[in-house]
């Protein structure tokens, strides 16, 4: 079975203040571990067994039930770690900024709209930096829905469900939107995505 809990690319404490050990040891420990579980314990015996975690959830994409739900937030978790480092954060770097200001206007109008999408994300789900078509876009998805089972190719995420932010933030989506965007964005990954 290649289905696995990653471990965090950072040590647990390394996005605080913005992100506290307590939020990751529960979102990492509990709810992602839960979703890895999960999707084990559904694809075992089953010709899924020694699939990858992007098969099953392509796999399960036309009809979304309890295994495409378990595996995609599986796939999402996985991404959203990588989509943050320490020390991250504030204007693209590399290749990916030139089509940031090309296609958004500038650095500030991209945060301005990833803030208004991410916050306006209503109930569960997630904010995405993607590109569709050789243009760089803005898109959210609802509980489990991922852009991989679509033609949109994933660079950055951002997790809105109440779980990623609720124990340093409580209420306030926008503030841990802002600190995202400001301390935590990892460029370097999105430029491998956008590359590869
Ligand atoms: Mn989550």
């Amino acid at each position: 079975m290649s289905v696995e809990l990653p471990a965090l690319p950072y040590a647990i404490e390394a996005l605080e203040p913005h992100i506290s050990r307590k939020t990751l040891t529960v979102h990492h420990g509990s709810h992602h571990a839960a979703y890895v579980d999960r999707t084990r314990a559904l694809i075992k015996g089953t010709p899924l067994e020694s699939a990858s975690l992007v098969e099953i959830v392509k796999a399960q994409a036309s009809q979304p039930g309890p295994l495409f739900n378990a595996a995609a937030q599986s796939w999402n978790h996985a991404f959203l770690w990588q989509s943050m480092r320490p020390n991250g954060g504030g204007d693209a770097t590399g290749a990916i900024a030139q089509r940031i200001v090309k296609d958004f206007g500038s650095h500030d109008a991209f945060r301005e709209q990833f803030q208004a999408a991410a916050v306006g994300q209503f109930a569960s789900g997630w904010a995405w930096l993607v590109l569709d078509g050789g243009t760089l876009k803005i898109t959210t998805t609802s509980n489990a829905a991922t852009p991989l089972t679509g033609s949109q190719k994933p660079l950055l995420t951002l997790d809105v469900w109440e779980h990623a932010y609720y124990i340093d933030y409580q209420q306030r989506r926008p503030d841990y939107v802002k600190a995202f965007l400001a301390h935590l964005v990892n460029w370097d990954f999105a430029n491998a995505n956008l590359a590869g």
